[in-house]
């Protein structure tokens, strides 16, 4: 179980809140932001009312089954589109210690085991006219979330699934925010960028993104993804979904 005393001892001198239940942590980390937060701040929640995903979309963190955190930061603006790298390799980092095996970054910001979705990275920007505040590095985690019956069943996947074995919540979190603090002190070298490449798994069948058909080529060092479209033209793309393109059958 998860309470302020656990957490404190976990995360030692870093500045913390901690909700047993919010709307969502990128929401309260950007409210502290504003308010002037230490940069490596954290906003936790053991339940997310209104988590957040990508696009408008929501993101579940049921009570008791999952990580739900937001890291307060003072990236350079051209460092913006890293954060989410440095997330999603902590994750990777964490779930490779704790004992998954097949655990790979889906573009732009998902952490699978298979084909299935682990965790998920959201972040956000605080600007004040054209300059940049700080930023929210949000982080959730299905530790025992059990998607059975749900519209997720068979697309998302628990940590605790994927290692055969319950796992302690807190030791995760300690796991995850180490990693992190790693990953995000390389945001401006090679290091990031080449590990983040190594981990992405590009389809080798055709996909589809933002209604764009074609083939997923590669990644690049800003994150776009390199998509040779149909009419041979390369596109870069920084936002969206990769969806499977259902085969065309010929007919044979
Ligand atoms: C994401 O968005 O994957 C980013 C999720 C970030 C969540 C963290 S939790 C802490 C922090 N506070 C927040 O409020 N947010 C961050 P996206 O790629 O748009 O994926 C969203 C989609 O994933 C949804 O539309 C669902 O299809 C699916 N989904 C929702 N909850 C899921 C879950 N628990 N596990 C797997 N898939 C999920």
């Amino acid at each position: 179980m998860l309470d302020e005393k656990r957490l404190r001892a976990v995360l030692g001198e870093r500045p913390f809140r901690w909700y047993r239940e919010t709307g969502s942590t990128n929401a309260e980390a950007l409210d502290w932001l504003r308010q002037g937060a230490a940069t490596g701040s954290l906003v936790l929640a053991d339940e997310q009312s209104q988590g957040r995903g990508r696009l408008g979309r929501g993101w579940q963190t049921p009570a008791g089954a999952a990580l739900a955190l937001s890291m307060v930061l003072r990236p350079l603006p051209q460092d913006l589109p890293r954060l989410t790298m440095a997330g999603a390799l902590a994750i990777a980092a964490m779930a490779e210690d704790a004992g998954a095996t097949e655990v790979s970054l889906k573009w732009p910001n998902d952490v699978q085991v298979g084909e299935r979705k682990l965790a998920g990275v959201l972040s956000e920007a605080l600007w004040r006219g054209d300059r940049l505040v700080g930023a929210v590095l949000g982080m959730g985690v299905n530790v025992r979330v059990d998607f059975r019956g749900s519209a997720l069943e068979g697309r998302a996947i628990s940590l605790e699934t994927a290692c055969g074995h319950r796992l302690d919540r807190s030791r995760l979190l300690s796991l995850v925010v180490k990693h992190a603090d790693f990953w995000l002190e390389q945001l401006d070298g090679d290091r990031l960028h080449c590990a983040w490449r190594q981990r992405v798994k590009l389809p080798a069948r055709p996909v589809e993104v933002n209604g764009l058909r074609g083939m997923a080529e590669a990644l690049g060092r800003d994150g776009a993804l390199l998509l040779r479209a149909d009419s041979g033209q390369l596109h870069r793309i920084y936002s969206g979904e990769m969806l499977p393109r259902p085969q065309v059958s010929d007919g044979h």
